[in-house]
């Protein structure tokens, strides 16, 4: 049988390779990041690669969070990690497109970027915690509550914070801070007079709850899933988590949720959820804080303590 072939030109070659590729390019997800859009709302170690959003390369690597950010007491260097400002500029952080324009451009502010530190959901009115990894203004950032709580809130305008502010939201609170004056709501716990206070309504009930950070413009930035050893959760929690990892602001080990091991933690995603057994109203809150690098994103089970003494509005 006669083979069968297709005389190309030479100088043309190259340019059919190219158009043969460009299908398989575009049928790839949409991209994170391009020449335009970095990734500097996920926060100051996130660099574009290959148009994706990635951790730059150690970002905590001078493990200044470890030790005295662990031991529940508000000892004299609380903001050390936040304020690790020599990360940042280490190694390839800075390399690529990652920062370039927005924040050095003379455009608009940069937004903060935000991460999820310390909650409590069992106090009289519901408590969560952020700090600011980098500083920035806060207009149109959002934490939702994706099971059944029905929270979310959106930073309203005209608050900018530095790096290393700590922000503590209130459900059902009675004050917010005035923009300019994080002491204006007083310092009766669990306000602060260093910390931004924000009061919204809402609550969160005792089960399990997964949370999810987004920037003004919908990007995920940060988030995390709650559950308790013991009793129901919400029916939704496994495709809630799963959002998280979709959204690659979690482990993205796989979710287990197999109801015939018997074993408790297969069950709605327990291996890889944080644990928060055990608060105790007000008196006590899981944090953010073990581990060399606890405020890196993916976010991570390991990240999270068990309860501890609170400590709202300190880092
Ligand atoms: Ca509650
Ligand atoms: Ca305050
Ligand atoms: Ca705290």
């Amino acid at each position: 049988m006669r083979s069968f072939s297709i005389t190309v030109p030479p100088m043309l070659r190259p340019r059919l390779a190219a158009l043969a590729l460009l299908p398989l390019v575009s049928a790839c997800s949409n991209p994170e990041c391009t020449d335009t859009a970095d990734c500097s709302s996920r926060g100051p170690d996130i660099v574009c690669v290959e148009e994706r959003c990635v951790q730059a390369s150690s970002p905590d690597a001078g493990t200044v969070d470890a030790g005295t950010g662990d031991s529940g007491v508000d000892a004299s260097t609380p903001d050390a990690g936040a304020d690790d400002a020599g990360t940042e500029d280490a190694g390839s952080g800075d390399a690529g497109s990652g920062d370039a324009g927005t924040l050095d451009g003379g455009g608009p502010p940069p937004e903060a970027s935000l991460r999820i530190t310390e909650i409590n959901p069992d106090a009289p009115q519901d408590l969560i915690e952020l700090v600011a990894v980098s500083g920035g203004t806060l207009t149109g950032i959002s934490l939702k509550e994706l099971t059944n709580s029905d929270f979310a809130f959106t930073f309203p305008q005209g608050y900018t914070v530095e790096t290393g502010a700590v922000l503590v939201l209130h459900l059902d609170g009675s004050c917010t801070d005035a923009p300019g004056d994080p002491a204006s709501c007083g310092q009766t716990q669990p306000f602060s007079a260093s910390a931004w206070d924000f009061s919204m309504p809402g609550t969160l009930s005792y089960s399990g709850k997964v949370l999810e950070l987004l920037s003004s413009k919908g990007v995920p930035v940060d988030g995390v899933p709650f559950v308790r050893a013991s009793g129901e959760m919400p029916s939704n929690i496994v495709a809630a988590v799963q959002r998280l990892q979709a959204d690659r602001v979690w482990d993205a080990t796989p979710c287990i949720h197999d109801m015939t091991t018997g074993f408790a933690k297969d069950r709605y995603c327990r291996n890889i959820a944080a644990d928060w057994s055990g608060l105790n109203n007000a008196s006590s809150s899981v944090m953010r804080i073990n581990g060399t690098a606890p405020l890196a994103t993916p976010g991570l089970k390991a990240q999270w303590s068990g309860p501890l003494p609170t400590r709202w509005g300190s880092y």
